[in-house]
């Protein structure tokens, strides 16, 4: 079947790596049944021909407007496809959308009318918000990890950055690779606008940030980028319960020790 990654290497390669990631999610079982969701702006990709490839879908409403993304391109995971799916046939578990010129509707355009993630709202909200701040990212991550979320059924740890010092003080790696912490959002409805708004405004102060009692999201300049981070603290949440399950509270890097990582590393916070 002819594809729209067809003699388009740098647009494949954008492709296979979500599919990689998508292979991780799984094999952490991160990703039950069709949880999570990825997403790529891929509009630097996009070339003369692409832009003249006809719709495969109706005009689909995105139900509020993003002025950011006036004829962008992303790659998406499909809404109810499995994350182990979308590992091995990319294209027939996500497509290409084309957002149009009113900012609030989108169209399908490669290689299969398969309509997008259910939080598509808050993943374009993202890329709004990211394309309007400037930045460079361009990948979008939301994932189930067993570990944070389970942390998140302790109030104590809603608290504001208690699970960052928490987990950057388990192992130098995740202070490093995660340098902006982790952004924790009270529980609200899966795929609302109100889920959306939140994540957003998370992201003027983190990189990851919690859903409550759901799972995490993670923006990067690339897909790999944002599975490391989410990666990175899971890791420390390992961590953290492997040393309670031996039966003794850890006791993690002292504020003297991240702070000396925050100045060798030229960390933000
Ligand atoms: O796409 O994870 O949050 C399935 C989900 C919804
Ligand atoms: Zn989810």
């Amino acid at each position: 079947m002819k594809s729209i990654l067809d003699n388009r290497p740098a647009l494949a390669k954008q492709v296979n790596d979500v599919a990689e990631v998508a292979g991780y999610l799984w094999q952490k079982g991160w990703a039950e049944r069709n949880g999570g969701n990825i997403t790529i702006n891929i509009t630097d990709l996009i070339d003369d021909e692409i832009k003249n490839m006809k719709p495969i879908s109706d005009v689909i409403q995105i139900g509020r407007q993003l002025p950011n993304l006036k004829g962008r391109y992303f790659f998406c995971k499909g809404t109810n496809k499995r994350m182990r799916d979308l590992a091995r046939w990319p294209m027939e578990n996500g497509s290409v959308i084309r957002i149009l010129d009113d900012c609030s509707s989108y169209v399908i355009i490669a290689d299969n009318p398969v309509k997008p993630t259910s939080e598509l709202a808050s993943h374009l909200s993202m890329h709004n918000y990211l394309i309007g701040r400037g930045s460079t990212y361009k990948a979008a991550v939301h994932t189930h990890p067993i570990d944070l979320v389970a942390m998140t059924h302790n109030p104590a740890f809603l608290e504001k950055d208690v699970l960052t010092n928490l987990l950057w003080s388990m192992i130098p790696e995740t202070r490093a690779f995660c340098p902006r912490g982790l952004g924790i959002i009270p529980y609200k409805m899966p795929s609302s606008f109100e889920l959306a708004d939140a994540t957003i405004k998370e992201l003027e102060e983190y990189d990851v940030v919690m859903w409550e009692k759901h799972g995490v999201c993670s923006v990067g300049e690339d897909v790999m980028e944002a599975f490391d981070m989410i990666d990175t603290l899971s890791k420390s949440a390992q961590i953290y319960l492997t040393a309670k399950s031996m039966g003794f509270e850890p006791t993690g890097t002292t504020q003297e020790q991240m702070k000396e990582l925050k100045e060798a590393f030229n960390l933000p916070k």
